[in-house]
């Protein structure tokens, strides 16, 4: 008897500490934020976006993939309550800087060379939304008059249990008219969350300097946009609303960068970088 008592008493316990381990291990995975961020791949060629016409609600993880012959990006932009792909395409008819107020900005892959991609984490919140590229091909017309400009929506509030945000490696701080890029760099991967505080949309493109080549020479470029560029198109974030933040990952290779935005002042009309926003830092 004592035998049998002995031994039941046993798997008791053994079963109860079963159920309790069971609880914890589920405990720890909602700790580690037990869901995936769902990933979206946009591919981009001479003039098309391909991409799925549904995106995920809440944090996703997109990458653009340039399959084209020229550099491309992909901001993406939810379309103000209100706004119909109509209204959208007709003012749009009179460049960039008319639908910013059309639309919020939520970042997106920026510009890449051709077999390059860039990866971005963005949230997404319910609604429309447009992806752009407003390159300008060397006949004059922008990316997005021959084509790029595609549709999309998010249907549904994100779901409850959403993943961790990524673990930034730095921070980038955008404003009228700076830009502040992580220091003391070294070449490798990293994960850099992006802030706008704003009061206007910005984005951070990243150039990577021809060796020798120096921000005069690429202010210069800028300038007059002729011969060939004193850079390299190396990624970066689209556009961001203000007081809003996404992610961007970057493998760093040693040399020389700058970092700008070329949104269009609401005001003056000019790039923001003619403003002051733009910032060099070099790789070691
Ligand atoms: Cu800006």
């Amino acid at each position: 008897m004592p035998i049998t008592n002995s031994s039941h008493a046993w798997v008791s316990r053994g079963a109860l500490l079963s159920v309790l381990l069971t609880a914890l291990l589920g405990v720890v995975l909602t700790a580690c934020g037990g869901t995936s961020t769902p990933t979206v791949t946009i591919t981009a060629k001479e003039y098309t976006f391909t991409m799925p016409d549904t995106l995920p609600a809440g944090q996703v993880d997109i990458t653009l993939v340039n399959r084209g012959k020229e550099p491309h990006q992909a901001n993406i932009a939810r379309l103000n309550n209100g706004v119909t792909e109509q209204k959208f395409q007709t003012t749009l008819k009179n460049g960039p800087a008319a639908v910013l107020g059309l639309v919020t900005l939520v970042g997106g892959p920026n510009t890449v060379d051709p077999g390059k991609s860039q990866e971005v984490v963005l949230n997404l919140a319910q609604g429309q939304y447009v992806t752009l590229c407003f390159l300008t091909s060397s006949n004059g017309k922008t990316h997005v008059e021959q084509g790029m400009i595609k549709f999309s929506k998010v249907n549904g509030p994100p779901s409850s249990n959403q993943p961790d945000a990524p673990k930034s490696t730095g921070d980038v701080t955008l404003k009228d008219f700076t830009i502040a890029v992580p220091s003391n760099l070294k070449a490798g991967a990293v994960t850099w969350k992006v802030t706008n505080k704003g009061p206007q949309s910005h984005e951070m493109t990243l150039l990577k300097l021809a060796s020798g080549k120096s921000l005069n020479d690429v202010m210069a470029f800028l300038n007059q946009s002729s011969g060939q560029p004193p850079f390299a198109d190396a990624g970066g974030i689209g556009a961001l609303a203000p007081n809003t933040s996404a992610w961007v990952k970057l493998t760093l290779e040693k040399g020389n960068y700058v970092a700008l935005c070329f949104v269009p002042d609401s005001r003056s009309g000019k790039p923001h970088f003619a403003e002051g926003m733009v910032t060099q830092f070099s790789i070691k």
